[in-house]
C-alpha cells in the first residue's frame, strides 16, 4: 500500500498598513496680515517664502487651501500650533484639520 502524503501549503503574505493621513486646511479671513500668514506658514510647515506666499494666496482668493497632509497627531498639533501663533497676535487666522478621503 502506498502512503500520500499531503503537505498543507501556507503563505504567509505581509501587509503593511499605513495610517490613515489627515489634511491642514487653512482659512481665509479679512484681517490677518498677508504677511503674517505666510510667516506662519514658513516656520510651522516648513515651507519657502515662495511655497507660503502662493498657499497664502489661494486661500485668499479662494476661501481656503490645502496646505499638507500628515498623520492625525502631526496634521492636529500644527494646525492647533499655527492658530494659536495668530491668537498671540490677536488675528482670527485658522487652520482646521480633515481626513483624506
Ligand atoms: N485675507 C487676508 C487679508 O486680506 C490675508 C489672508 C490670507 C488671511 C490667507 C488668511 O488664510 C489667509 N489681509
Amino acid at each position: 500500500m502506498t502512503k500520500t502524503l499531503v503537505k498543507p501549503r501556507t503563505s504567509v503574505k505581509t501587509k503593511t498598513q499605513r495610517p490613515p493621513l489627515y489634511k491642514v486646511i487653512l482659512l481665509n479671513d479679512d484681517y490677518t496680515p498677508r504677511e503674517f500668514v505666510v510667516l506662519v506658514l514658513k516656520a510651522v510647515f516648513r515651507m519657502t517664502a515662495d511655497q507660503a506666499y502662493r498657499v497664502m494666496m489661494t486661500a485668499h482668493t479662494k476661501g481656503a487651501c490645502v496646505i499638507a497632509v500628515y498623520t492625525r497627531d502631526v496634521a492636529e498639533t500644527k494646525a492647533k500650533e499655527a492658530t494659536e501663533l495668530g491668537k498671540s497676535k490677536g488675528y482670527p487666522l485658522f487652520f482646521t484639520t480633515e481626513p483624506e478621503e
